[in-house]
């Protein structure tokens, strides 16, 4: 009589000597004990043998690495878990002991041991221990949602354990059988009579050849794997026991009991102890059905900035990391309930950005449902497929969730706020994106003379285009990096008027021009593309700067007219002269504008000290930002074509610039008097 807590009574000399697997002797009746009705042997359909388990494990564990080894235990205490959600079990014990064996025991029916039909000199334990798929196909009555199933059944443990042990306790007999590599090295024994205990329990040693002799298994992982079944499901507890040598040092303890009746919401609680929040109130709720089909329960709370946001969902306690169409219901339920909350409020339009990613990028929930026969897919099926789960889980949570907005306004509020905020803020993420993308684009072919300006966007983005390396370095120095890119040219650029296509395709000058503007040209001019707002002329104040800038805006002009047009062409007017005196400086653009300053500025005083500035590049960078590029104290001229003048504008272009030498000439002899205006353009 065995008379232990334990089913395998802990009693190592009462195992059998190794006696030829003796024929099953007790016959249990068909169906067990009355309270186990429904069950008999011809329930299991037997598939295969247990031999491709052990040539490729990969294929049904996802591996042999320390994922794929705890995948054992979690196949193991699954099918526990299923005898506890059917309502048969009500105590799990875990326990880990120094050689590295791992045993769950159970309260629930116990594994039938009655013969199976098609197989009379097999217990339907040894089948169901030795063959794959060996409750495949459960009868739906017997197993309404069963997790097991989820995986590939015990018999895959035991194909892959060196030694595994297990003990029925059923219609007050107890049994036992040892296997090792999936086949039986006992037959089923019988023990003795139990008279207030039932239920099963494996105890196994995952085997070396398989995961590697230094495969052992990690008792913090299954110590949370097992803390996390009992959060799963309220109605069991599971018994922690590890030997103290494995957890010294740790912060596992050797002994543990779980039991947890506030279910998700206390592991909720848990989870994010400590984290900053949005609202304080976690949104929870269950719809329990005997645990079985439709049944779920879920516990949500949105955390506060900087947080990242997670769910973990599970299907009949099988956990569903890659998520799946529990998880959609659940963020379809919250998106339109927080939209429709919108609305109530009157504030539909501005939640209309909302997506179901701002509602979930912060939110912590935990999902549960209870299905049967749930469809997986994947290669490792952690991802839920059955698609009634989202209409389940939308229907539940979105009554729930309309209640509770409604029920705790303040919440509903700081919820509403908070992802209506982060909705406008990815809406502006994006924006600076696509610039980005846009100008990272472009930058792949920006000449490697450009200076550009950190800024990515164009809006503010303004590029100084300035004759020759010295003034370049100068304006390199005096600019703003944020808003401010720099395009030195090298002395006298071609003139494009009388220019043909390839002799423009091939000057390098005009070309780097081009890629730095990012917009095209001619037909193909795409504003939109534009990467600075301004374009800035800056060439010295003498005659060949004067000669650049006229060679310059025939460019544009005939290049890329609609730049012009835009109101994106300038002129830098930096000073001719520099006037100080008595410690007091400022600077004239030209001889008209130093004879007004003498006046206005020095009171026609006499030793004021004039200096003139041969070139940009001779400026100190301070000055030429103070004088020329600093928005707060330079003048532009805006490049404009009046719009009444075209036609004249062309012609005039064509025959300044143009190719026909005597129609300049006749031009500046009739305008002669005003050759002073010219050199002041
Ligand atoms: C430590 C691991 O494996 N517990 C289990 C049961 C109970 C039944 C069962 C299991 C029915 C039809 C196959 C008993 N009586 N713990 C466990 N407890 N399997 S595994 O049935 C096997 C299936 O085909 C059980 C009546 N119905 C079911």
């Amino acid at each position: 009589m065995a008379d232990s807590d334990d089913l395998f009574g802990g009693n190592a000399a009462r195992s059998l000597p190794e006696a030829e697997a003796p024929k099953a002797k007790a016959r249990v009746p068909a169906g067990g004990t009355p309270g186990e009705a429904g069950y008999t042997a011809a329930a299991i359909e037997v598939l295969e043998g247990l031999e491709p388990v052990r040539r490729r494990p990969g294929m049904y564990i996802g591996g042999t690495d320390e994922k794929a080894l705890h995948h054992l235990f979690a196949e193991v205490i699954d099918n526990s878990m299923d005898e506890a959600v059917a309502g048969h079990a009500t105590v799990i014990t875990v326990e880990l002991d120094a050689e590295g064996r791992l045993s769950v025991t159970d309260n629930g029916r116990g594994i039938p041991v009655d013969p199976h039909p098609k197989f009379p000199d097999k217990s339907a334990l040894e089948v169901i221990m030795t063959t794959l798929h060996a409750g495949g196909k459960f009868d739906s009555k017997v197993y309404e949602t069963s997790g097991g199933l989820h995986g590939v059944g015990i018999s895959v443990v035991n194909a892959l354990s060196d030694l595994l042990e297990v003990e029925v306790a059923r219609g007050q007999q107890l049994y036992r059988q040892v296997f090792s590599r999936g086949l039986p090295v006992t037959g089923l024994e019988t023990l003795g009579r139990v008279l207030n205990r039932r239920g099963t329990k494996v105890r196994f040693k995952p085997d070396a050849e398989i995961f590697g002799d230094k495969a052992r298994f990690d008792p913090a992982r299954l110590f949370r794997m097992a803390r996390s079944k009992a959060y799963l499901f309220g109605g069991v507890e599971i018994r922690w026991n590890c030997d103290p040598a494995l957890v010294a040092g740790t912060d596992v303890p050797a002994e543990a009991v779980f039991r947890f009746p506030g279910g998700l919401r206390d592991y909720l609680a848990r989870e994010i102890e400590g984290r900053n929040l949005v609202a304080d109130q976690i949104f929870s709720g269950k719809i329990d059905k005997d645990g079985g089909h439709g049944s779920l329960e879920w516990a949500v709370i949105w955390l506060g900035s900087g947080e990242d946001g997670f769910v973990n969902s599970y299907c009949n306690t099988i956990p569903t990391p890659e998520g799946g169409t529990h998880e959609q219901g659940l963020r379809i339920a919250l998106l339109r309930g927080l939209r429709d909350h919108a609305e109530r409020l009157g504030q539909a339009k501005r939640a209309a950005n909302v997506t179901g990613d701002d509602v979930m990028a912060t939110a912590a929930g935990m999902l549960s449902v209870f299905i049967r026969e749930p469809e997986f897919q994947g290669q490792t099926k952690d991802k839920l497929a059955t698609l009634e789960a989202s209409r389940i889980v939308e229907n539940a949570v979105r009554d729930a969730f309309d209640h509770w907005l409604a029920a705790s306004p303040s919440q509903a509020t700081k919820l509403l706020d908070w992802v209506i905020e982060r909705a406008d803020e990815r809406l502006r993420r994006r924006a600076e994106k696509e610039v980005q993308r846009k100008t990272a684009v472009r930058k792949l072919r920006l000449p490697g003379k450009l200076a550009d300006c950190s800024n990515a966007g164009t809006a503010g983005s303004e590029l100084f285009i300035v004759e020759g390396d010295s003034a370049g370095g100068s304006a390199k120095q005096a600019r703003d990096r944020q808003t401010q890119a720099v395009l030195p040219l090298r002395g006298k650029i071609l003139n494009v008027a009388n220019a043909t296509r390839d002799k423009l395709a091939a000057n390098q000058q005009l070309q780097d021009l081009m890629q730095a503007l990012g917009c095209g040209t001619g037909t193909q001019y795409r504003p939109e593309d534009l990467r600075y707002e301004k374009v800035i002329i800056m060439t010295d104040a003498d005659v060949d700067g004067a000669h650049i800038a006229s060679l310059l805006i025939t460019y544009f002009y005939r290049q890329m007219p609609k730049l012009i047009d835009g109101g994106h062409l300038f002129l830098a007017v930096p000073p001719l002269y520099r006037l100080s005196h008595g410690g007091k400086t400022v600077y004239a653009r030209d001889d008209a504008h130093k004879d007004e300053l003498m006046k206005t500025v020095f009171k026609g005083k006499s030793n004021i000290e004039i200096g003139r500035f041969k070139g940009l590049g001779e400026m100190m960078p301070a000055q030429l930002k103070e004088t020329t590029m600093d928005r707060r104290k330079r003048t532009l001229l805006r490049v404009e074509v009046d719009s009444e003048d075209r036609l004249d504008t062309a012609a005039v272009v064509e025959r300044l610039m143009g190719n026909k030498p005597e129609a300049r000439f006749n031009f500046i002899q009739e305008r002669a008097e005003f050759a002073k205006e010219l050199v002041d353009l």
